[in-house]
């Protein structure tokens, strides 16, 4: 009894030691080691139309938001995709997975598999408050998040709907970008603040039909848009598929849904195809959203339409007319989400957030802005294959940091797993980028791979490779060719020399590396013809 009595106190004060010790370690842990995650996210913004990767477009366009956090942190120079189309890069980020093992390989199809591993579920379950606001596009319900208010599939620019935790369907006011942001920050201010947070803020913009916010109609109306080297492509020297692409500014960008020149402001001018889309963003705009547009868009439609009639235009100008309303709307819509980088970078400033956060700007692939002559994305070229991978985390990452290890969106669920201090689970395929991002020595990656499963939007086949620092192989296994490039003597991949005999020994190497990343990483049978 005495002995008991003894021991009971101690007992206590023991209990009350560890007690003490797991509240200290679990606020240190709060506080330090489990920093909070913003992931701002946009839909096609190709590098070139961010300043910080100093790009043709960098001095017309600059994105001084994003580029804040360029400076303050990391460019990540080398950040591709493992497959270049929305909803797959979406549900690679959320499971650290190549489309094959995450099940979502095209934006056809069925939902995104919900029950399995995702790198939200995991933090909400290591007591991370966790949040998505805006385009989702995996169809099935978001799981793994506290709170979550996304866009029906693609969503819209202006009045978008916003599909509610409760399944019902809300229609606001506003600008998609601005209405994500401001829907982003109201989940910042209203969260349990006691836990650390995983917020993905993910925009429509720059998303096609590229429409601007009123506020910047006109943006880029005083800038001389420098045109890509290689707007005329005649698809000659590579697979004989890329000259059956419909995604060209030339051929397929639609007059009233792309250029902005609507059905019933031309009288008698008639444009030549393509015009098959009509007007739904506009349709969606009230009778004040309506007015301000035509007001902008109205006389230059009047203008153009004019000259044109007057003949004014060869074929040549008619593309390069295109090409510049293309790259003014696609700019403008930019300017928005460059915006919302910034309100996002200033909450977190006046609450005191910055120090440990770490902010990662992204975008769920490249796109062409009139590279190959083209609009969208898809092939494994790289404009497309490209995604932009901007990080600042004060103190871990070093300001002004530009990495050129080959980085992949496999690699970001790992990131974020590492960074909230929860073990990275085996079955995951990409790597964590905190040892780069804290510029340790580290033996990287030395090829990526790539897969292209979708079944013939703007008629891009099916396409697969690896790609190396200085080359790039792909197969097209639908016409059975190899192409190959020398990335240094031809960035712009105009020439496949695949059957060049200088670089035989080139071509093998990267189709045993390719056979080889296949492999590693449990590709399914490559489709057949
Ligand atoms: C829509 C677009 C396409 C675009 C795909 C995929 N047409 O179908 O131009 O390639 O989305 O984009 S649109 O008329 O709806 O704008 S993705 O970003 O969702 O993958
Ligand atoms: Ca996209």
């Amino acid at each position: 009894m005495l002995d008991h009595m003894i021991k009971f106190p101690s007992a206590v004060v023991r209990y009350g030691y560890a007690l003490v010790l797991c509240v200290v370690f679990s606020q240190a842990l709060t506080a330090e080691d489990r920093p909070n995650i913003l992931f701002i996210f946009s839909d096609d913004h190709a590098i070139n139309s961010i300043s910080s990767y100093e790009g043709t477009l960098a001095e017309v366009a600059p994105t001084p938001n994003i580029d804040r956090i360029a400076k303050e942190g990391a460019v990540f120079l080398n950040s591709f995709c493992g497959n270049s189309i929305c909803g797959p890069s979406r549900a690679t980020i959320l499971t650290g997975k190549h489309s094959h093992k995450n099940g979502f390989m095209r934006n056809t199809g069925k939902g995104f598999d919900q029950s399995q591993w995702t790198v939200a579920k995991a933090l909400q379950e290591n007591g991370y408050r966790t949040a998505v606001i805006g385009k989702w596009h995996l169809k099935t319900t978001p799981l793994g998040f506290d709170h979550w208010e996304i866009f029906p599939g693609q969503g819209s620019y202006y009045n978008p709907v916003f599909i509610q935790p409760d399944g019902s369907q809300k229609r606001v006011e506003g600008y998609a970008t601005d209405l994500t942001t401001e829907k982003a920050i109201k989940w910042l201010e209203e969260r349990d603040e006691s836990e650390p947070f995983f917020l993905m803020c993910q925009h429509k913009a720059p998303h096609r039909t590229f429409a601007p916010a009123l506020r910047h109609l006109g943006a880029f109306d005083d800038v001389e848009i420098p045109e890509p080297d290689t707007l005329f492509d005649d698809y000659r020297n590579r697979s004989m598929t890329l000259a059956g692409n419909e995604m060209e500014i030339d051929r397929h960008f639609d007059w009233a849904y792309d250029a902005k020149v609507r059905k019933n402001e031309r009288g008698e001018v008639k444009l030549p195809p393509p015009d098959r889309y009509g007007t739904p963003e506009y349709n969606r705009m009230t009778a004040e959203q309506k007015e301000k547009w035509d007001a902008y868009f109205s006389p230059k439609n009047q203008d153009f339409l004019k000259a044109f009639a007057a003949g004014e235009f060869d074929h040549r100008q008619m593309v390069q007319w295109k090409y510049r309303r293309y790259m003014r709307n696609y700019l403008s819509t930019v300017k928005a989400v460059d915006d919302s980088v910034g309100r996002l970078l200033d909450y977190l400033d006046d609450h005191g957030l910055a120090e440990n956060t770490l902010v990662i700007y992204s975008s769920d692939q490249g796109f062409y802005l009139g590279e190959h002559g083209w609009y969208d994305k898809r092939w494994m070229f790289e404009e497309s294959f490209r995604m932009p991978f901007i990080a600042r985390w004060p103190g871990k990452i070093r300001a002004g940091a530009k990495p050129d290890e080959l980085i992949q969106n496999i690699d970001y669920a790992p990131t974020f797993l590492e960074v909230a201090g929860i073990e990275i689970p085996k079955e995951i395929q990409g790597r964590s980028l905190v040892p780069i991002m804290k510029q340790r020595d580290v033996d990287w990656r030395k090829s990526l791979y790539y897969s292209y499963y979708e079944l013939g939007e703007h008629a891009v086949p099916q396409h697969f490779g690896v790609r190396t620092d200085r080359h790039k192989l792909i197969h097209f296994p639908m016409t059975n060719e190899w192409n190959l490039f020398d990335l240094e003597k031809d960035p712009n991949e105009m020439r496949s020399v695949h059957d060049d005999p200088k670089y035989a020994s080139v071509m093998s190497e990267l189709r045993e590396e390719f056979k080889r990343l296949r492999e590693h990483y449990e590709a399914p049978p490559l489709p057949k013809r």
